[in-house]
């Protein structure tokens, strides 16, 4: 009779003597978008660069299209460390875990892309960074985005008018609703995969987002209209579980870290330079109405008092002061 290990291949056994853990790690990343959109090309770039800096066995299994969900979703199951180990969100997505995440992405932060590439390249957000693995035991491995979010609606908004008591979706952070508030539109939390049909059923008439989000989902079919108030641009980290990351050999650790930097950049890069494109191929393929907001000067008055006392409330007004300065 044959004993147990004469049964077992030579790699697993010789790992079984060692002690050593089994040689192969896969981890899971999640993406609401396909192959097309700068998120997926940015975590595939990950995928890449770990397995050209680590010199152990690591596997990658993306789940493209939402099939896992949505920002929403993947930031219970970085919390609890179940279903997925990576994906790039936006901090406002992950405020019902860290209230001071959402200062990162809050609506007319960033002057413009100098001010944006500054900040990013500086160390200002670590103490956010060290409240989100606290509180939501999420650990921040890089920094893309670069999208321009702008007002997508199913009519034309001109003007400080007709954005009064308009009815428009807004991600989940307090922050968010309370600067479209501040603005007089009528601002509602709904979940990003619910917002097509909001539109099309007329629930909301409207929300804010970047290129490549409305050409990836084709939200231009239910909201043509896109007003160019700039009020964003896009931060958006690259993360990972705590739990995920601390089960990880240290080596691996150092190749995840690096990675999430050298994808972050190359996803910031990528993205800021094709968001005019994008926004163009929907102009010129007729999907969407491009229109200046007028008075966007205004707009800026209004909000500074929301995010000075938001920022008051954090004890973050010297990290806001900073950015502010930089
Ligand atoms: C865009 O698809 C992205 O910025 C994504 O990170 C956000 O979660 C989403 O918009 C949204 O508005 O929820």
């Amino acid at each position: 009779m044959k004993t147990t290990t004469t049964l077992l291949k030579g790699a697993t056994l010789a790992a079984l003597l060692t002690g050593a853990a089994s040689a192969q790690t896969t981890l899971r990343g999640a993406s609401m978008f396909d192959n097309d959109h700068a998120f997926t090309k940015t975590m595939v770039r990950f995928a890449e660069l770990v397995e050209e800096n680590y010199d152990g066995e690591v596997e990658f299994d993306l789940r493209l299209n939402g099939e896992l969900g949505v920002e929403s979703d993947y930031v219970t199951y970085l919390n609890q460390g179940v279903a997925i180990d990576y994906t790039i969100m936006a901090p406002s997505n992950m405020a019902r875990f860290s209230p001071s995440i959402p200062l990162m992405d809050m609506p007319f932060l960033f002057r413009d892309l100098d001010h944006w590439n500054a900040v990013l390249s500086s160390d200002a957000l670590a103490p956010l960074e060290a409240e989100l693995l606290e509180t939501a035991d999420i650990v921040i491995l890089g920094y893309t985005g670069g999208g321009v979010r702008n007002l997508v609606s199913s009519e034309p908004i001109a003007n400080l008018d007709e954005l009064n008591g308009h009815r428009m979706r807004v991600m989940g952070a307090p922050i968010q609703a309370q600067i479209f508030a501040a603005l007089t539109a009528a601002p509602s939390a709904i979940s990003y995969s619910e917002v097509y049909n909001a539109i099309q059923t007329g629930v909301i008439a409207g929300f804010e987002n970047e290129a490549a989000s409305i050409q990836n989902l084709k939200f231009y079919e239910v909201a043509p209209y896109v007003t160019l108030t700039r009020h964003t641009i896009t931060v958006r980290p690259i993360v990972m579980s705590g739990k995920t990351y601390r089960d990880l050999p240290a080596d691996l650790q150092e190749a995840v870290m690096a990675a999430g930097s050298e994808a972050g950049a190359f996803g910031r890069a990528l993205e800021s330079g094709e968001d005019g494109e994008k926004l163009q191929e929907m102009i010129d393929a007729g999907q969407v109405f491009v229109n200046e907001f007028e008075g966007r000067e205004a707009l800026l008055e209004m909000v500074v008092p929301v995010q000075d006392a938001y920022a008051a409330e954090l004890g973050a007004t010297e990290l806001l002061e900073s950015i502010r300065g930089m």
